[in-house]
């Protein structure tokens, strides 16, 4: 099928729409700089979930939960039996992000069933709209626990115990964020207890420079890099910082830059193709005049060849050992995504769709994780990515122009016809 398809629904599109709505969305957490702070599983995360299902609800999209709190807005087909095309993103965002990182996804998600409807193109199979819980990792790690359990990657109760910086835990603050929409109808969980969709399409800004700097609309994604998380402790002893010679310390603090700078020589890459970042340090008891006798802190290491996500991910722990001087360390890993290369059949069809309506492309890999890298063992995936401002993203300055998000919501509105009617 070419990618002019359903040109009524593109054509009922609202650019004002669903910027309008990204912009309420924005509302909900919003932190100077026009950035928005908005961690999962919060009173924020429950507002603008309400307001997401308030709009799903004046379209009579029928909304529904899972046991992870994936929220699913459903826009029935023609055959309810078909298995449905997904959509969507997440809701949560970075503690200092933007206003598009994820909630765009979603909104693009809910801007093409409406354009749909609006449009009266009815499709054979149902379309859902999903907003998948915790994706960032910012205040539960890892990200894409939702996607994870609903793809069956892991048990749901996995990270019931992991707890944030007040000591709540993901397993109780999901207990109140279903008990908060005790109203809502719930549904199996993901292929776990129920069918796995025909295919998934997942609408997100580039979160990197390329698209703007080239000039081009689209990027048609064909792949998402693996990415492994881990925590590191290393502990030592605290002691008075004017009375305790250097000899006689075991100073947490001094063996952690032994570590970090051991991990930079295991992680050199001279093509700067691989990603170490150390993005969060914690030193107990954080005090000018004593001693560190702990730290903690994260990596976050990624690389699209799971041959060097293996071996130079194996080292970690090694590597840190053997780089301490006086401390004892553990290290854990948390996250574990592998490099994951989407099936021809979603990307085809998103570039057919954007060169129908004279869009510029770009085929291209995804340096950020997704939860569709979760989706990809489940169904033909693929992603649609639009240019946002010097790439930025993670930060209140992440910016894509109305026009910019309203051409993506058209492709999207496209593929999810064209899928939706396979
Ligand atoms: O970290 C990531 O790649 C994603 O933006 N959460
Ligand atoms: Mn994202
Ligand atoms: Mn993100």
């Amino acid at each position: 099928m070419d990618g002019s398809v359903a040109p009524n629904a593109v054509a009922a599109v609202s650019q004002e729409r669903q910027w309008d709505r990204l912009m309420q969305m924005a509302k909900i957490g919003a932190i100077p700089g026009d950035g928005v702070n908005r961690a999962c599983l919060t009173d924020l995360d429950r507002q603008a979930r309400r307001l997401l299902i308030s709009w799903a609800e004046k379209l009579g999209l029928a909304v529904s939960v899972d046991a992870l709190g994936n929220l699913f807005l459903r826009h029935e087909g023609t055959d309810p039996t078909l298995a449905p095309v997904l959509t969507g993103s997440h809701m949560d965002t970075q503690p200092n992000g933007g206003r598009f990182d994820g909630i765009w996804g979603v909104i693009a998600g809910l801007e093409a069933v409406q354009a749909l409807r609006e449009a009266g193109v009815r499709t054979k199979r149902p379309i859902e709209v999903v907003a998948w819980t915790n994706e960032e990792g910012g205040r539960f790690a890892p990200g894409c626990m939702g996607s994870m359990a609903y793809a069956g990657f892991k048990p749901r109760d996995t990270w019931d115990g992991v707890a944030d910086n007040e000591g709540l835990t993901f397993g109780e603050e999901l207990k109140k964020l279903l008990a908060s929409e005790a109203d809502i109808a719930r549904r199996p969980l993901g292929v776990v207890e129920g069918a796995a969709p025909f295919a998934y399409v997942e609408a997100h800004i580039e979160q990197g420079p390329r698209l703007e700097a080239e000039g081009l609309d689209i990027g048609v994604v064909e792949g998402i890099q693996g990415s492994r998380w881990f925590i590191v402790e290393i502990t030592g002893k605290t002691d008075h910082a004017g009375t305790t010679p250097l000899k006689l310390r075991k100073d947490a603090v001094q063996d952690m830059l032994r570590a970090i700078a051991a991990l930079n020589e295991l992680m050199h890459d001279p093509d700067d193709v691989l990603r170490f970042t150390v993005g969060r340090i914690e030193v107990n008891p954080n005090t000018s005049n004593s001693v560190a006798d702990r730290v903690r802190f994260t990596i976050d290491f990624r690389h699209p060849d799971k041959a060097v996500l293996t071996e130079r991910g194996d080292a970690i722990e090694r590597v840190i050992k053997g780089a301490l001087k006086t401390g004892e360390a553990t290290v854990t890993e948390r996250f574990h995504a592998l490099p994951a290369t989407f099936d021809p059949m979603v990307p085809a069809a998103v570039e057919t769709a954007a060169k129908a309506q004279g869009l510029k492309t770009l085929r291209m890999p995804s340096g950020a994780f997704h939860d569709a890298q979760f989706m990809v063992p489940l169904c033909p995936t693929g992603m649609i990515f639009v240019p946002c401002r010097a790439g930025v993203s993670h930060h209140p300055s992440e910016y894509s122009e109305p026009h910019q998000l309203a051409a993506g919501a058209r492709v999207l509105t496209a593929v999810l016809a064209d899928l939706a009617n396979r």
